[in-house]
């Protein structure tokens, strides 16, 4: 099964002021397009074709590290586009919200974890909110690695890498989380994702 692009399931500017056309020209078109290209080319000849990309993902960990990483990162994107929308943010749908109290304490406190592991994420990388043996938690990977390699499923997540936030915010990565948080998460594709993994 050879990895494609998705189209943004929005305009390029659909996102403004919080995440610019630009950055997103750049964030899909090239960056996510490389990692197709290159995923594409290191799959040929891997032993993993004709797999699903999380079993990609899954079987090339600590074993194809250039694999890995180009399918890691097309997994990654696949959902990032998805986990925003235009005018997102805002309440939280009601089962979810009700895991999340339960198992982190408040939504104020799953805020703060959430900015505060994409923001402690030194360099590269992504933080999570994880669902692992039927508990939410936050987490943060580097580079191109999700919870997927760590026995969990990724239900949010966020790009940290500069190419996700430079061109807007230059380097204030914490207010880049605080507009994604605030005013970009498409907390319905949320609950969907938790609604088929809980
Ligand atoms: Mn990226």
């Amino acid at each position: 099964m050879a990895f494609e692009l998705p189209e943004l399931p929005y305009a390029y500017d659909a996102l403004g002021p919080y995440m610019s056309a630009e950055t997103l020209e750049f964030h899909h078109d090239k960056h996510h397009q490389a990692y197709v290209t290159n995923g594409n080319k290191l799959l040929e000849g891997s032993g993993l074709e004709g797999k699903s990309l999380e079993e990609i993902v899954k079987e090339s960990y600590g074993k194809n590290a250039g694999l890995f990483n180009n399918a890691g990162q097309h997994f990654n994107h696949i959902h990032f586009w998805k986990w925003m929308k235009p005018n997102g943010g805002g309440a939280i749908p009601g089962e979810l919200e009700k895991a999340i109290i339960a198992d982190i304490g408040s939504v104020a406190k799953f805020r703060e974890e959430f900015l505060a592991a994409g923001a402690g994420q030194f360099g590269s990388g992504w933080a999570w909110l994880t669902l692992k043996d039927g508990k939410l938690s936050v987490t943060k990977t580097p580079n191109g690695e999700n919870p997927l390699v760590h026995g969990g499923t990724p239900l949010l997540g966020v790009d940290v890498w500069e190419h996700s936030y430079y061109i807007d915010y230059r380097n204030a990565r914490p207010k880049y989380l605080e507009a994604f948080f605030d005013n970009l998460v498409n907390w319905d594709y949320v609950a969907e994702l938790y609604a088929k993994a809980a």
